[in-house]
């Protein structure tokens, strides 16, 4: 039973004046806070965030309607420390987002690309979102210039990452923070539900936008730094063992596998102070 969602319905009345690109208010740099905090002191730093994760800003119109999606299995104190960070970023930007946070049960091994779809579906239950960022738990912004936005391609939000001395593991990576509009993920059919564990649904993703002919756009470095939470892999999250057998048939498999082969059972939806929070259960190869 799904206890009465509330429906992510702009109702502020603003003047016709449209959000600018780059706020004035924006600092640039930021120090990350490195620092644990619980959900009751996020939700007293930040009593301008509305139930279930919402926010508009008041004094402009914005261009799009974001939800920001997180893969989640066990890190609160990730997406709590993340949070901390990444909520200032959101409101000096100007963007009009409701956070997500997509859940598998323990019985399956985790799956982030079927989580990414999960989050893609529930959220248009709830939203007419435009735009839909997909946001590891673990990764904090280092520049309030780094724009949470979706463009004319899918995104790729990482220029560099502390754990790789402020690069990339490798050049055409896709992994961490991605955005697209609703539009585009549906052109690629969303991401594969084939990958349990740990690794390559982010370059099968990258496959199928190159399949349909989309470039990917990229955060320069200058602006796209992250930091990532120092984790261990869980146990949960193995590496995945046939994951370059997938990738090599990726392509040949975008129309049979993603958001119109999708299956899951929603065990909850429930709007928290500081996010909806959706658990799901998946079932082991589908
Ligand atoms: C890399 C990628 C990540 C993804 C992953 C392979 C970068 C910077 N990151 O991250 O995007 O492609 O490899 O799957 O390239 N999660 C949970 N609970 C779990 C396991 C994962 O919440 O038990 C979520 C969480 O949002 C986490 C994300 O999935 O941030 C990626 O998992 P990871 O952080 O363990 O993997 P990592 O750091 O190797
Ligand atoms: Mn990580």
């Amino acid at each position: 039973k799904v206890e009465s969602p509330l429906t992510f319905k702009d109702t502020t009345s603003r003047g016709n004046i449209s959000c600018k690109e780059a706020p004035r208010k924006l600092i640039g740099r930021i120090r990350p806070i490195m620092k644990r905090i619980d959900s009751s002191q996020l939700q007293d730093t930040f009593p301008w965030l509305s139930k279930g994760g919402h926010y508009t800003p008041s004094s402009c119109t914005p261009r799009e309607k974001t939800a920001i999606i997180f893969p989640f299995r066990d890190r609160h104190r990730h997406l709590h420390t993340l949070l901390l960070n990444l909520l200032p970023v959101l409101k000096r930007q100007d963007v009009d987002f409701t956070l997500f946070v997509i859940e598998q049960e323990k019985r399956t091994l985790f799956n982030r690309g079927l989580l990414f779809n999960v989050g893609f579906m529930e959220a248009l239950k709830l939203g007419d979102f435009d735009c839909f960022i997909f946001h590891d738990v673990d990764l904090i912004p280092l520049f309030d210039t780094n724009f949470y936005h979706c463009n004319e391609s899918p995104t790729h939000f990482l220029g560099g990452v502390d754990k790789f001395k402020y690069g990339l593991s490798y050049k055409d990576l896709f992994g961490g923070v991605v955005s697209f509009t609703r539009s585009q993920y549906k052109r690629i059919n969303g991401a594969s539900n084939m990958y349990f564990g740990w690794g390559a649904e982010d370059d099968d993703m990258r496959i199928r936008i190159r399949q349909k002919n989309m470039e990917i756009v990229r955060t320069d470095k200058s602006v796209g730094l992250y930091d990532m939470i120092k984790h261990h892999r869980e146990e949960s999250n193995p590496t995945n063992p046939i994951r370059s057998w997938l990738l090599s048939s990726g392509a040949k498999r975008l129309a049979v596998d993603g958001l119109n082969t999708l299956e899951y059972q929603r065990i909850s939806v429930q709007i928290l102070p500081l996010y909806t929070w959706i658990k799901v259960q998946v079932d082991a190869y589908q």
